[in-house]
């Protein structure tokens, strides 16, 4: 049976020092509770980190592997102390952590880290392949283990893996800072599934992955020639159920009465976080401190229960953060508090679950304002635990859950004076209004809670398998290319339907670099020369280059998708119809205005269309124009008889019917051919696949879907099943 191997920083179970020998404790943390609801030991298995350095386990790591595995499901991967502060406290969270929450000025580059980062992903990746038997489904998780996709990929290379970030991914900008930026893309690249907490998020990702890498994405498929990747969102949530009911339990119960006791009817307004920087802790202080000031009516009637886990604390930052926070919390409670009055209770300590329910069934308000989060679970925990749906959350745009949490009081963390101001807003409002608000937040979380959002990846894990196994399938094998070569042997009459940028050579930058190679140029031509055989070139290029470069092979040739067709001996070019050209000027200037706003871009006219080409533009302000400029277009060229067509990194308008599929029409409706070969990369070769027999040798160069019975994942395969074509 096949089974589930999560891999992660941490087991869901830590290691613990104890007089005599080790013990086990649950992990605090999110993830261990998150996955909790997939994990089943007896068929899934747990790699990760026990917790504490081998320096201090010394012999006893036998034994703990015996009893992780029989009484936990896990599988340890030991890290010494060295290991520990290089990858962990180093590489991960004083390089990846700080970068990609936006503290570019907090991050560090260190070569060794890196080094570290690299060999410890190693060991994690090891553990997994060691694990994993076909048919397993491997999960790894978050920032620490970007490299290990790829690692277990280059080993098993049809192994099920699906990875999941637990932080933001930045925008492009602040993720090319990076040095190893390529590498941590392609370790997530080994991953069949990348999950991301927003939609933003996997957006940045693939925006990055075509900076850095040039791989192009299209509906959240990552294409890098040999395999797709799919990208996509995923909504951490929460044990939802858990936190609904903790407002029954006696021990809860009594815990809030005892702190309502205490409070003698002050408001509770509730701060949770880790210590960490990206939480926005010292500003929300500020906030609270300009909050008693413009309101001193308020003062005596409200506390502040400002929680602190303890996180991290080998790592200056984090000790020089709480300092400071420790210091600005004795400022606030100096300057407002009076006898009998704490404006800021402080608890720097990580609590048990049901100490944790009791303040968030307890507060009138949470105030959650990170200066970045990948999601932020807290903010939807308060939430499920008021089965009374009062309360009111605040919470930071920055968060991850901003995007599903619409409902709640979102502000800027930054903005100082608009959160004092929100903070007044949540003690005033009506609690009928609260009710509102939070009704439909806490629906939506009982919907997407964690079992759903772990159930949800995984089956997106599957389908992702599926798509990747569709275009296997459809790959030219080599089983099949020898069947091929037998139909092209045997056949008396042959006809050749190429297409020539990103079919038979790379893409340039500048479209005149593409000047074809000797070889191509050699092979075309002994393509052309076999006996019985014919050969088209049909390409978006203009005559006089389709001329210049094929004129003298004596093969066929279709410039511009179709609108002009040569064949040989015949010493002009035809142009199909003869449609009035009005329109052109009107078209021209439109998309010369859009080439203007676009600094790279540029307009091509060819006999029948005109073009807008944006490869060398900035792919992000490009896709952003293009979307523009099509809707521009399509309302434009409605009633003028023109098609508006996207190719590769261009858009064409052209006179409506004048297509490829077309042009080939030509060659195709002569008949008798009993071997056909046609290949393309581009949408505009589709329009070529849709009229060829079925019994047509016809493949899209790329792995992504079409009408071609074939796929070849780049240039280089498809020249070489020509090759062999050629030699038949
Ligand atoms: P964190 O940065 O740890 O997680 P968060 O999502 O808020 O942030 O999760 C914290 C968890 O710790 C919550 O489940 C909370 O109940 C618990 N917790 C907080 N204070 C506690 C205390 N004093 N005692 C005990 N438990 C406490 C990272 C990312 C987040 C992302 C999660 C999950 O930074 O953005 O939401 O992973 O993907």
């Amino acid at each position: 049976m096949s089974k589930l191997i999560i891999v992660s920083n941490r087991l869901p179970v830590s290691l613990v020092k104890r007089k005599k020998g080790v013990a086990f404790i649950p992990s605090a943390g999110g993830l261990a509770t998150g996955l909790s609801a997939v994990f089943n030991p007896a068929q899934s298995a747990w790699i990760g980190w026990p917790g504490l350095p081998t320096e201090k386990i010394k012999d006893d790591t036998g034994a703990i592997e015996r009893e992780l595995a029989a009484r936990h499901g896990c599988i340890p991967v030991f890290l010494s102390r060295e290991e520990e502060e290089n990858y962990y406290a180093g590489f991960s969270n004083r390089t990846i952590w700080p970068l990609f929450h936006y503290f570019p000025k907090y991050t560090e580059y260190h070569p060794p880290q890196w080094e570290a980062y690299r060999a410890v992903n190693q060991r994690f990746a090891d553990a997994a392949l060691k694990a994993a038997e076909p048919g397993d489904t491997i999960w790894v998780h978050d920032y620490q283990l970007m490299l290990v996709p790829e690692m277990i990929r280059r080993k098993a290379p049809d192994a099920t893996i699906g990875f999941f970030l637990h932080i933001p991914f930045p925008t492009f900008e602040v993720f090319r800072l990076l040095p190893w930026r390529n590498e941590i893309l392609k370790g997530l690249l080994g991953a069949d599934l990348a999950g991301f907490h927003t939609y933003d998020y996997a957006q940045y990702f693939m925006r990055a992955i075509q900076r850095l890498l040039g791989y192009e994405s299209h509906l959240g498929l990552v294409n890098d020639g040999q395999r797709v990747v799919r990208a996509d969102a995923f909504p951490i949530s929460i044990d939802f159920a858990r936190y609904a009911e903790s407002g029954l339990d006696a021990e809860v119960m009594a815990e809030m009465a005892a702190y309502r006791e205490r409070l003698t009817g002050r408001k509770v307004i509730l701060s949770i976080d880790r210590m960490d920087y990206t939480k926005g802790i010292r500003q929300r202080l500020e906030a609270l401190d300009l909050f008693f000031t413009q309101n001193p009516q308020w003062k005596e009637k409200v506390v502040c229960i400002l929680v602190a886990v303890p996180s991290r604390a080998d790592v200056d930052r984090y000790q020089s953060l709480k300092r400071n926070v420790d210091e600005t919390i004795s400022r606030i409670n100096g300057k407002h508090g009076v006898i009998g009055w704490t404006p800021v209770e402080y608890l720097y300590r990580s609590l048990p679950f049901k100490a944790l329910a009791a303040l968030y069934n307890l507060a009138d308000a949470a105030l959650i304002t990170p200066v970045r989060d990948g999601m932020n679970l807290v903010a939807k925990e308060y939430l499920a635990a008021r089965r009374d749906e009062k309360g009111v959350l605040i919470l930071s745009e920055m968060a991850g859950a901003a995007a599903e949490l619409g409902e709640a009081l979102i502000v800027n963390p930054n903005d100082i004076v608009g959160m004092a101001a929100a903070i007044k807003e949540a003690l005033e409002m009506p609690e009928n209004e609260q009710v509102r608000r939070n009704a439909t937040m806490r629906r939506r979380i009982a919907r997407y809670d964690v079992a759903r959002w772990s159930a949800d990846f995984l089956a997106r894990l599957d389908e992702a398998k599926k798509t990747q196994a569709r275009l296997g399938e459809r790959r030219l094998n080599p089983a099949t290319q020898a069947r091929m070569l037998a139909a092209c042997r045997a056949a008396s009459r042959r006809l050749f339907l190429l297409d020539y940028d990103g079919t038979l050579s790379p893409y340039f930058n500048d479209p005149s670099a593409a000047t074809p190679a000797p070889e191509t140029l050699s092979l075309l031509a002994r393509l052309a020369a076999k006996p019985n055989s014919h050969l088209v070139v049909l390409s978006g290029r203009g005559k006089d280059t389709l001329s210049e470069w094929f004129g003298h092979l004596g093969i066929s040739l279709v410039a511009e998708h179709g609108a002009a067709c040569r064949e040989p001996g015949m010493s002009e070019w035809e142009v199909a119809g003869a449609a009035p050209l009005q329109w052109k000027n009107e078209i021209r200037a439109i998309l010369e205005l859009y080439a203007d706003r676009t600094p790279g871009a540029f307009v091509e006219e060819k006999e029948l269309s005109l073009v807008w080409h944006f490869r060398k533009a900035n792919a992000d302000l490009a896709m952003a124009r293009v979307n523009e400029l099509k809707d521009n277009l399509v309302a434009l060229t409605a009633n003028l008889g023109l098609h508006v067509q996207a190719g590769h990194k261009n858009i064409e308008v052209k006179v409506h019917g004048v297509t490829k599929g077309q042009a080939a029409m030509r060659w195709l409706g002569r008949g008798g051919w009993d071997f056909i070969f046609a290949a393309g990369d581009d949408t505009t070769d589709e329009d070529i696949f849709a009229v060829l027999p079925a019994e047509a040798w016809s493949i899209r160069v790329g792995l992504v879907p079409s009408a071609a019975n074939y796929n070849l994942p780049s240039y280089r395969e498809t020249l070489a099943a020509l090759e062999r074509l050629a030699e038949c």
